[in-house]
């Protein structure tokens, strides 16, 4: 069956919302839209930075070939995080937690929002913007702290090139972190997909697995996605103004 496409809060998505306990939410990109960050492919054209796709610039490759470059694209991009804010979406989810006695938020976005909202215990799974890695000793350092006299900022504790702690395509997430998403994907009653065009994997199979084992799926999206019709409720429209009306 068809799911129904409705930007009205369904009475069935209500009581699940009253009586639910173990809720998942997974983000990405849209929902930092609001807040001014740019979203990765929409209206069918791709970020391009320099002439190169996104798909190529954030990539194991390019890491590989030219990583002062990659260094340039990451600092570019945190130079137009800097001044952005949380939107309605993030705070809304920030609220979440303490709503509901089992509650896990899982983004694929590196930008920092959701903790600057006030959301713990964030699982990242394409890791974060705002810090950086060490090649060598694989020790993790704040960008924020780094000096970039040179291209790529080396090191504290080794001296060895550090690299942005996010993960690029071709590249296996963190240790545990898709793990950690699946397993509590498997038990959560009710998953909310929001912002995320679901073409990117694995983390476009984190809400495959919850309807697979049985949570009652919602998007929240304006535009259709691969995922739509797997989904239990589509709410078509912009995540600032869909969450919070969820709370009511
Ligand atoms: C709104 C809105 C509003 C707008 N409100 N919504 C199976 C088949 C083929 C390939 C693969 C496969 N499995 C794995 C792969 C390879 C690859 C992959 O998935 N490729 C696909 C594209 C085909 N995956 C990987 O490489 C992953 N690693 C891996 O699989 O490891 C194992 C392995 C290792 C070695 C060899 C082989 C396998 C790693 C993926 C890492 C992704 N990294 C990026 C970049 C991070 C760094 C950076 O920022 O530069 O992560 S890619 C980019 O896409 C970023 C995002 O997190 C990710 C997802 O994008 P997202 O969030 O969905 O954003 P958009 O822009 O796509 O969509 C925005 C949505 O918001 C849209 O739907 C809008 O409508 C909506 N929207 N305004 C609500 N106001």
């Amino acid at each position: 069956m068809q799911p129904q496409i409705r930007s009205l809060i369904s009475d069935k998505l209500r009581q699940k919302i009253s009586h639910a306990n173990n809720v998942l939410v997974m983000t990405g990109a849209g929902v930092s839209a609001e807040s001014g960050v740019p979203t990765f492919r929409g209206g069918g054209n791709t970020t391009v930075w320099k002439g190169l796709p996104f798909e190529v610039i954030s990539s194991a490759g390019m890491l590989e070939r030219d990583l002062p470059a990659v260094w340039e694209w990451f600092n570019y991009r945190r130079g137009l995080l800097a001044a952005l804010k949380p939107n309605p979406a993030h705070e809304a989810i920030a609220r979440w937690q303490k709503l509901f006695s089992d509650f896990t938020l899982v983004t694929q976005n590196i930008d920092g929002l959701h903790q600057a909202a006030g959301s713990r215990n964030v699982v990242e799974l394409h890791g974060n913007i705002w810090r950086a890695r060490c090649f060598d000793c694989g020790s993790r350092h704040d960008v924020r702290e780094l000096k970039f006299d040179n291209s790529v900022p080396v090191c504290f504790d080794c001296g060895g090139n550090l690299r942005p702690d996010v993960v690029l395509f071709g590249e296996m997430l963190p240790a545990g972190a898709f793990e950690t998403a699946a397993m509590k994907a498997q038990t959560c009653e009710l998953c909310f997909v929001v912002g995320t065009s679901a073409v990117v994997y694995p983390a476009a199979s984190i809400p495959e697995i919850a309807r697979a084992a049985g949570a009652y799926l919602v998007e929240v999206n304006p535009e259709a996605t691969p995922l739509s019709r797997l989904c239990d409720e589509l709410l078509t429209g912009k995540a600032g103004e869909i969450l919070p009306r969820l709370e009511r």
